[in-house]
């Protein structure tokens, strides 16, 4: 009992020799490679490092990489901004297409009559009726996938064409 203890203690003792050793060497190896390829310290003050981003004057350099990684990919959370006219009896664009996951915000711009904006299958996604010259501009998230019809309420509008088509994809 007491000599298979020791001779596997024993033994665990010289398999971390070398696990150290390669350790040590690694370290040694890296910091080394560190020191050739930084450039000279000669001051020892770290004077030379590159400056950190927020101590650099604003406007004046490049842009903090961050602007880069902030962009959403697409379908997460993307923002798309799309303004639609409207009038008797069209819209224009009369087909949408949008990412799902989008943010969408929508401008409507009536150009002549009384008209609305309101998109079918999405709850309360709808402008007032608005007098020509009026606009609105509403967001909503579009969630769900599908075609969906947008139109206008007022009178038979919709069925003189004032409608088109949202496509979330
Ligand atoms: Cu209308």
């Amino acid at each position: 009992m007491d000599g298979s203890n020791q001779s596997s203690g024993r033994a665990a003792f010289w398999v971390t020799i070398p696990v150290v050793v390669v350790v040590v060497v690694g370290v040694a190896f890296a910091l080394n490679r560190n020191q050739a390829s930084a450039p000279a310290d000669p001051m020892g003050d770290h004077s030379n490092l590159p400056p950190v981003s927020t101590s650099t004057p604003a406007g004046n350099d490049v842009q903090p990489a961050t602007t880069t990684v902030n962009q959403p990919a697409p379908g997460t959370g993307m923002a798309q901004a799309i303004t639609v006219k409207g009038g008797e009896f069209y819209y224009q664009p009369n087909e949408i297409r949008v990412k799902k996951g989008t943010k969408v915000t929508v401008t409507f711009i009536n150009e002549n009559g009384l008209h609305d904006w309101v998109l079918e299958g999405y709850d309360n996604v709808r402008t007032a009726k608005l007098q020509g010259g009026k606009s609105e501009t509403l967001t909503f998230t579009a969630d769900k996938a599908g075609s969906f019809t947008y139109y206008c309420s007022v009178g038979q509008h919709r069925q003189m064409g004032m409608k088109g088509t949202l496509i979330v994809e």
